[in-house]
């Protein structure tokens, strides 16, 4: 793989956030290594994805929907309404256009972070998991427990933190968006079948 200059990745997206968020940004990078250290995953790579997962969060929402549509990135319903969740689409295509970032596994990364997908890759997971448990969080319930699970079953961290965010929303505070709920169904099925073993899943069939 192409060896990625991290150091002026760094100063470039120290410039486009606030400390608090660049301190986040950090923090996920960081994480991003720890997990690809136990699932094998390709360090550097992981850490670039965590380095750039937020790229878009600081564009205010106004601009983040001016972006899309300047840009052709589609914006569904849910979205217009809620344009904070625009920073995971918009942040991927900053991260081919702005940063130069080629890689798809980076951009796909990048891409799901916020709401999930069914059948996420490796690096989907190892970013989605690292921007929920990273040091600096502390708002999450049931931290100490995901963050512990994180480095012992990556898809029961990943069900964990879709189950928990989606209880979250239904308390009232967001909207759900339809790929946070899809992501959640095929976990849930997924850890189902698991559960169930190879001979109760050919019965099903
Ligand atoms: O950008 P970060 O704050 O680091 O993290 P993120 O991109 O994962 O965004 C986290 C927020 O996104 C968190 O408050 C839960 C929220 N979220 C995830 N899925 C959905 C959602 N918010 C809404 N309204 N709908 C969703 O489906
Ligand atoms: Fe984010
Ligand atoms: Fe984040």
């Amino acid at each position: 793989m192409k060896n990625y200059d991290m150091k002026s990745y760094q100063k470039k997206i120290k410039h486009e956030m606030d400390d608090g968020r660049y301190q986040h940004t950090l923090g996920v990078m960081y994480t991003c290594a720890a997990l690809a250290m136990r699932y094998e995953y390709d360090i550097q790579k992981a850490q670039l994805a965590g380095l750039l997962h937020d790229c878009a969060k600081c564009i205010p929402n106004g601009k983040k929907l001016k972006l899309c549509e300047k840009h052709n990135i589609q914006i569904t319903e849910v979205e217009r309404r809620n344009p904070f969740l625009l920073h995971a689409k918009l942040g991927a295509f900053l991260a081919m256009h702005e940063y130069g970032v080629n890689d798809k596994e980076i951009v796909s990364a990048i891409l799901n972070h916020t709401t999930g997908k069914p059948n996420m890759s490796l690096l989907d997971k190892i970013v989605y998991v690292a921007d929920y448990i990273e040091p600096r969080r502390n708002k999450a319930p049931n931290l100490p427990e995901v963050r512990k699970l994180a480095f012992l079953d990556l898809d029961a961290a990943l069900y964990k933190i879709l189950s928990d965010t989606l209880d979250y929303l239904d308390e009232g505070s967001g909207e759900i968006d339809e790929m946070t709920m899809k992501a959640y169904e095929y976990y849930k099925a997924e850890r189902q079948a698991a559960a169930a073993g190879p001979d109760e899943k050919e019965e099903n069939l």
